[in-house]
């Protein structure tokens, strides 16, 4: 089960939103909206939302129950409610996911993140740079299958500012097939270890194949990112036995079927109880909670009001109480919006990643190391203004 906190824009958005999840419109006018604190709690287990909207209402809540395919229901509180209650936290407390709900979102800062040998600070917003080892990825494909040329643009990539260097070997754009293992173990192991002997930044292998995350944890890696979500069943006890850093990201289907109509009844929602399961299974398989990333994965599965709604709601994922990458640098959405093929994206992409930085990311993947760097300078200087003053 998992509970988030929904901060609503205005009424419009709010009203919206209630009728397609078929609720009632709780707030006649925009001073009742800021008079009321939101929750969404959702669960496979329909039992267990009825469980926590009774327990809302012994508190002096309302709970409203959605008419969506996932049992979900929606908690509302008067401010004075949850502040006279929110410090009574026990284990037997069963509203304890909305008092942990709450305490995420609002933490000034997710915890660090834990790798075999070091642990990342999250406190400033870290670059990671995008190095494609293929031949048909959309936007570099073709660039560095040269081990040379890709070793040459990983340390450029760490001159201009990348904290993570993310090494991949198959495609993972709209439509594109597998790659056979021991095709991606040649392209990316021999770069991994070429270049872990030179760089300091740690590294982090992009594959959704477990051999491959071992051959490069043994290279010299430190990190899985995988974009399937650790749908390979023996993934998560290979991370767990490298004591690697993981990003769990969410995908629909699979790069071969995403984009064809994909719904959601919420989209924040649907992905959040997505990541929390596959958080839990890591867990069950040994992994250390404190080395996973959550990653919504724009781009894979979501049309492009799906991915805009995402970047808008960003902070509710902190709610899950790790912290966030974003990986939006020239992809397909900011090409719609701007009416831009792949290489006149890059304005778009750092809007996106600016808005998703001052949303609660913690690690933004990039194409444009340099400028999303000090784009992410910037946003911390503001960020760190806005807690001081
Ligand atoms: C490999 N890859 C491509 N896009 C990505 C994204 O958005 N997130 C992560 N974690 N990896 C990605």
């Amino acid at each position: 089960m998992i509970a988030r906190l929904r901060n609503y824009s205005g009424l419009p958005e709010a009203r919206n939103e209630w009728s397609k999840l078929g609720l009632p419109q709780v707030a006649e006018a925009p001073r009742d909206l800021y008079d009321l604190v939101f929750f969404f709690v959702e669960s496979k287990d329909a039992g267990e939302v009825e469980g926590i909207a009774f327990a809302a209402e012994e508190l002096g809540g309302d709970a409203y129950g959605c008419t969506t395919r996932t049992p979900r229901t929606m908690l509302v509180f008067e401010h004075g409610v949850l502040q006279g209650n929110s410090c009574r936290v026990g284990p037997d407390d069963r509203l304890q996911p909305i008092w942990r709900a709450l305490s995420n979102y609002l933490a000034p800062q997710p915890p660090s993140w834990k790798l075999a040998e070091r642990e990342l600070r999250l406190d400033s917003t870290m670059v990671m740079g995008v190095l494609n080892v293929t031949p048909d990825s959309f936007s570099d494909g073709g660039l560095y299958l040269d081990k040379g040329k890709a070793v040459k643009r990983a340390l450029e990539m760490v001159e201009e500012g990348a904290d993570i260097i993310d090494v991949g070997g198959e495609s993972t754009r709209p439509y594109s097939g597998e790659v056979a293992v021991e095709e991606e173990l040649k392209r990316v192991i021999p770069v991994i270890e070429e270049i872990s002997s030179h760089l300091e930044v740690p590294i982090s292998v992009d594959t959704r194949h477990h051999e491959v995350a071992r051959a490069a944890l043994e290279a010299g890696a430190e990190i899985v990112n995988d974009v399937s979500g650790l749908r390979d069943a023996k993934m998560a006890e290979v991370a767990a036995r490298h004591g690697a850093g993981v990003v769990i990201m969410h995908m629909l289907g699979d790069p071969g079927t995403m984009q064809d109509r994909p719904t959601y009844d919420d989209v924040v929602g649907d992905i959040s109880l997505f990541l929390d399961e596959r958080m839990m299974s890591a867990k069950s398989s040994g992994v250390d909670l404190r080395s996973i990333l959550l990653d919504p994965g724009i781009g894979f599965g979501k049309s492009l009001d799906q991915n805009l709604q995402i970047v808008v709601r960003l902070r509710e994922f902190s709610c899950l109480g790790r912290g966030l990458l974003i990986g939006a640098s020239r992809k397909s959405f900011i090409g719609k919006v701007l009416g831009q093929e792949v290489g006149g994206r890059k304005e778009g992409s750092l809007a996106i990643a600016s808005i998703a930085m001052m949303n609660g990311a913690n690690v933004v993947r990039a194409h444009d190391v340099k400028e999303t760097k000090m784009v992410a300078r910037m946003v911390d200087a503001v960020r760190r203004a806005q807690t001081i003053s």
